[in-house]
C-alpha cells in the first residue's frame, strides 16, 4: 500500500471497512478468522462453545454489548480483542444468567446435572460410568476410539469445566447407545460428534467407558478470556468480567486494563511468564477466590494506578513473581525502594476487608 497516494489509500481503507463482517446473530461460538464486530443490536450474545480469535483476526466489541458464556466456555484471543466500552455503556462478560434448567451451579452437584446424561457407580459425582438416556432408556458408551476429546465434550455437557481422564469402567446394563465416538472437542453434546449411529455397536458391557471430570467446589464458571497465545495488542476499557475461572489470563503478554472490573472469579488477572509492560488503571479486582492480580515473570514495567484489589477470599490480592524472599504489604510498601522481582502479599483474605487503593508511578 506504500506506493499509493494518500487519497487512494483512503479509498482502499474505506473499502476494507465495508468488507469487515458485522455479526448480528445472538449466538456465538467457534473460530473467528475474519475481522468481526459484535454490534449492540445483536446483544446479548450467548456463547455456547469456545470462541477462538485467529492470529490474523480482530474481534471488536461495541460499547454496551453483553456476552453471556455457558459453563466451561473460553474466549481465546490469538489475534486481537478490542473491547472498548464507555462509562455509560460498559461491555459485560459474564456467565449465562441464572436459570436452573440451563445452569448447573444452582443445582446440587450430587444430583445428575443433565437430564440426558449421568455418571454411575463412581466414588464421587465427578467420576463414573458414562450413561446416556435415549428412547426412554439409560445406556452406555463403548470405549472403542473413545479419547480425551470425547471425554471433554461429555464432561462439559454434564456441566464441568473439562475432563481429567477416561478409563474402562464396565458392568453397565441396557443398550450400548454409542460406539466409535469421534469428537473434535468443541461439540455441545456427545450426540453431535461423529458416530456410526445410535445403538450401532459391536461392544460388550465390559468395555463401557468411564470418565472423570474437573470441577470447582460446587460452582461452575465460564473459563475466561485467554491471551496466552496473543500475537497482537488488545484493549480492554470499561469492561466488566465476572464468574469466570481465570478472568483475564496471559502468558508473556496481557492487555492494559482501564476502568475494568473483575469480580467473583477464581483467578482475576493472571499471567505466568510476563515479559511485556502492563498498566492497570482505574480498575477494581474484587471478591475473587484464589488470586486477585497474580503476575509471574520478568517484566519490570508494571504500573497499577488507582486500582482496588479487595476481598480475595482464599489467596493473595496482588502478587508479583514467586521468587522474592519477603512478601511486601501492598498497602504500606514504598514502591520507590522495592526492587524487582517483588511479591506484593496484599490485603484481602476472607476475614479482612481492607479497601486499599494505591497509586504507583
Ligand atoms: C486469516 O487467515 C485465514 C486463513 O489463512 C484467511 O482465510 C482469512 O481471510 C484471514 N483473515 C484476515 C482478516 O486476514
Ligand atoms: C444491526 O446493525 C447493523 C449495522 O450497525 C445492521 O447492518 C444490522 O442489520 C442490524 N441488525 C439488526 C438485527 O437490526
Ligand atoms: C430457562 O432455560 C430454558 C431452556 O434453555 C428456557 O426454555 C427458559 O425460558 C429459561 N427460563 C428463563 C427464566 O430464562
Ligand atoms: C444435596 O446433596 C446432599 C448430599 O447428597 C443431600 O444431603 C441434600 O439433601 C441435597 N440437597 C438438595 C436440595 O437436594
Ligand atoms: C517465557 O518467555 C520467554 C520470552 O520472554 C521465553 O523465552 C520462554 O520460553 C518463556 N517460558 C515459558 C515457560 O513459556
Ligand atoms: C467477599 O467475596 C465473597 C465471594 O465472592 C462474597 O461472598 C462476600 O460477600 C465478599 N465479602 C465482602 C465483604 O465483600
Ligand atoms: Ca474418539
Ligand atoms: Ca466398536
Amino acid at each position: 500500500m506504500e506506493n499509493y497516494s494518500p487519497g487512494i489509500r483512503r479509498i482502499i481503507y474505506l473499502l476494507s471497512l465495508l468488507i469487515i463482517r458485522r455479526v448480528t446473530s445472538a449466538s456465538l461460538g467457534g473460530d473467528i478468522t475474519a475481522d468481526t464486530t459484535l454490534t449492540l443490536n445483536g446483544s446479548a450474545y450467548v456463547v455456547s462453545q469456545d470462541v477462538v480469535v485467529a492470529e490474523n483476526a480482530t474481534l471488536t466489541i461495541e460499547p454496551g454489548v453483553n456476552m453471556h458464556f455457558k459453563a466451561g466456555v473460553l474466549l481465546q484471543v490469538k489475534g486481537s480483542l478490542q473491547a472498548k466500552g464507555t462509562s455509560r455503556d460498559r461491555i459485560v462478560f459474564s456467565k449465562v444468567p441464572t436459570n436452573t434448567s440451563a445452569n448447573v451451579d444452582d443445582l446440587n452437584v450430587t444430583e445428575p446435572y443433565n437430564d440426558g446424561m449421568r455418571l454411575s457407580d463412581g466414588k464421587n459425582y465427578r467420576v463414573g460410568r458414562l450413561e446416556i438416556f435415549l428412547n426412554g432408556q439409560w445406556g452406555t458408551v463403548c470405549r472403542d476410539r473413545f479419547d480425551i476429546k470425547d471425554a471433554q465434550v461429555a464432561c462439559r455437557q454434564l456441566g464441568f469445566l473439562g475432563a481429567k481422564r477416561f478409563y474402562t469402567h464396565g458392568k453397565g446394563t441396557g443398550p450400548t447407545w454409542l460406539d466409535e465416538v469421534d469428537c473434535k472437542g468443541i461439540e455441545e453434546s456427545l450426540l453431535n460428534c461423529k458416530h456410526p449411529g445410535i445403538g450401532v455397536e459391536n461392544c460388550a458391557h465390559w468395555g463401557d467407558i468411564g470418565i472423570e471430570c474437573h470441577t470447582l467446589h460446587r460452582k461452575v464458571f465460564w473459563r475466561g478470556i485467554d491471551f496466552s497465545s496473543s500475537k497482537k495488542p488488545s484493549s480492554l476499557q470499561y469492561v466488566d468480567v465476572s464468574q469466570a475461572y481465570e478472568a483475564i489470563k496471559g502468558s508473556e503478554y496481557l492487555p492494559d486494563l482501564d476502568h475494568v472490573t473483575v469480580k467473583s472469579c477464581v483467578y482475576g488477572v493472571k499471567s505466568d511468564n510476563m515479559s511485556s509492560p502492563l498498566t492497570i488503571s482505574d480498575s477494581s479486582i474484587r471478591d475473587n477466590r484464589d488470586a486477585g492480580i497474580q503476575i509471574k515473570g520478568s517484566s519490570k514495567a508494571i504500573t497499577i494506578e488507582n486500582t482496588v484489589v479487595d476481598n480475595t477470599t482464599d489467596g493473595d490480592g496482588l502478587s508479583y513473581s514467586e521468587i522474592a524472599p519477603d512478601p511486601v504489604d501492598f498497602c504500606s510498601a514504598d514502591v520507590n525502594v522495592i526492587t524487582f522481582p517483588i511479591t506484593f502479599q496484599a490485603f484481602g483474605k476472607a476475614w479482612t476487608n481492607v479497601d486499599c487503593a494505591k497509586v504507583t508511578e
